[in-house]
């Protein structure tokens, strides 16, 4: 203890010292050597206030967003791969403790995620959401809010060390009903949402050859009245897009953005976890769930209708990469998620 407590006195001293300085902060860590300290990245560094996550992060509307999901595809994902849960708030929440483009980060990568206490509050937070969420399911045989029944889901399996370094295997069966396997229930509040059950189809067009104006939704004409019918009635408008892929090496917290003309609207956000040496070099795919109400005027305008792009948050920014975009979003399917009326 008294051996991490200098160390921490030490590098406090060197940001109150250099608080403004980000980069020589980088550069310090990348040749200290490591010490037996909890690593967290502020928006701070950045000019903000020290300490605050940024306010899109704790917006209470990204949960009513995602209780608006009954189906567990778009919720929670499937047996390989996660859901809008997955990536917001888990991922970005992990980003935005722990950045991975920092060196030796905690929370932001994969493979020491749990050396910060705020990993177990994190993810107790995101079982709870989980938890509410089935809480939402009416009975009978319908499968809205329900776990998936599929041996594939049932049967996926993790690994950890327990307290006494043995190596156990826990499938998804096991945890499933944490009230009567794990003894433990969540008092959840009532949230007031909307069920977005109108699934209307949409076309997500990117990466044409010849001069490209970005990612777009392509939509009939029906679907774009529908659309701008429920934007005059202010009942909001979801863009769930599937197979969206991180290409291999990225991590990071990213904002997802409407442009059209001079107006950008952030519609959502994506946290990219470093997944270590092995899986860090594949790209992956996520399922994205946007409340893209504020953009809907501009992404279903008939006319250049707004692209979609995806930028590094401020906080990571370096001055000579701020308006770079970080990577073409890519999503194999798209469509809008209206409430039934
Ligand atoms: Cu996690």
């Amino acid at each position: 203890m008294a051996d991490t407590g200098r160390h921490a006195c030490a590098v406090l001293r060197i940001l109150h010292k250099f608080s403004d300085r980000y980069s020589w902060f980088v550069d310090f860590l990348s040749v200290a050597p490591r010490v037996s300290l909890l690593l967290r990245t502020y928006p701070g560094f950045a000019g903000q206030r020290l300490g605050q996550l940024p306010p899109a992060v704790l917006a209470a509307s990204r949960i009513t967003t995602l209780y608006g999901l009954s189906d567990f595809a778009t919720f929670g994902g499937d047996a390989f791969s996660g859901g809008s849960l997955e990536d917001d708030p888990h991922g970005i929440i992990h980003v935005d403790v722990g950045l991975p483009s920092l060196p030796r980060h905690d929370m932001g990568s994969l493979g020491y995620a749990a050396r910060d206490p705020l990993f177990f509050a994190h993810h107790c937070n995101i079982d709870k959401l989980w938890s509410g969420w089935n809480d939402l399911a009416s009975g009978g045989s319908g499968t809205d809010y329900k776990n998936p029944t599929d041996s594939a889901f049932l049967n996926a399996r993790w690994s950890f060390w327990d307290e006494n370094q043995n190596v156990v295997s826990i499938s998804a069966a096991d945890v499933l009903d944490h009230e009567h396997n794990l003894r433990y229930i969540y008092k959840y509040p009532q949230i007031r949402f909307h069920r977005f059950d109108l699934i209307l189809e949409c076309r997500f067009i990117c990466c044409r050859p010849g001069p490209d104006p970005g990612p777009f939704l392509e939509v009939t004409e029906q679907v774009r009245e529908m659309v701008q019918r429920a934007f005059r009635a202010e009942s909001p408008v979801v863009l769930v897009l599937r197979q969206v892929s991180i290409p291999a090496g990225i991590s990071g917290s990213f904002d997802v953005v409407a442009v059209r003309g001079e107006r950008k609207t952030v519609v959502g956000a994506i946290g990219a976890l470093d997944h270590g040496h092995v899986a860090h070099q594949k790209t992956h795919s996520i399922t994205l769930s946007l409340d893209v109400t504020k953009a809907a005027e501009d992404l279903f305008a008939k006319e250049k209708p707004a692209t979609l792009h995806v930028y590094r948050r401020a906080v990571e920014r370096t001055k000579e990469k701020r308006q770079a975009e970080a990577f073409v979003l890519k999503a194999e399917r798209a469509e809008i998620r209206l409430e039934k009326r």
